[in-house]
């Protein structure tokens, strides 16, 4: 493993975290090393721009950020920094996540984020691998074997049926 984090998760608060975890545990099981911060694009709007502009200088090759409700985070990173920007709407108390889905999914063009399902913070995840294993062979060998478990056990629940 590389010692210098290849993606970063962000996230719009420390409530966040129990969804975006999930995306911390697949690059794990990737052994793709990453970093965790919380950013707000609301709350610490300089440091959520100081970070998207430097990320691509520090090795950061994808971004993954997560946010509920009014939820700018992915955006506005996207609209600072060069690499890809993989949102997760997180499921909000009022709205169920459908602000935080059409917050992020309705980018203006010119600036796209990669949106995934609401609370998909592990497809996110997997997305990041794949994205980065079009450049590193290893991390897309790992990828194509978690594809085949995907099958496996597929194939097992088939065998498995009773009804
Ligand atoms: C967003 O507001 C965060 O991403 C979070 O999903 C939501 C609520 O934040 P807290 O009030 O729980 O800190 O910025």
């Amino acid at each position: 493993m590389s010692n210098s984090p290849l993606v970063g998760i962000l996230m719009g608060s420390d409530s966040d975290l129990g969804i975006m975890k999930e995306a911390s545990e697949i690059l794990k099981q990737f052994e793709i090393e990453h970093e965790v911060k919380i950013l707000s694009a609301h709350r610490t709007p300089k440091l959520s721009a100081e970070y998207a502009e430097t990320a691509h200088t520090k090795g950061i090759k994808v971004i993954i950020a997560g946010a509920g409700g009014a939820a700018h985070l992915a955006g506005v990173i996207a609209a600072f920094s060069p690499l890809p920007v993989i949102a997760v709407p997180i499921k909000s108390k009022s709205l169920e996540g459908l602000d935080s889905l059409l917050s992020m999914v309705q980018m203006p063009s010119g600036v796209p984020v990669a949106t995934v399902s609401i609370n998909g913070a592990k497809n996110a995840g997997i997305l990041a691998a794949q994205i980065l294993g079009v450049s590193d062979p290893k991390i897309q060998q790992k990828v194509l074997d978690y594809k085949a478990k995907l099958e496996k056990d597929v194939i097992a629940k088939n065998k498995n049926l009773t009804a």
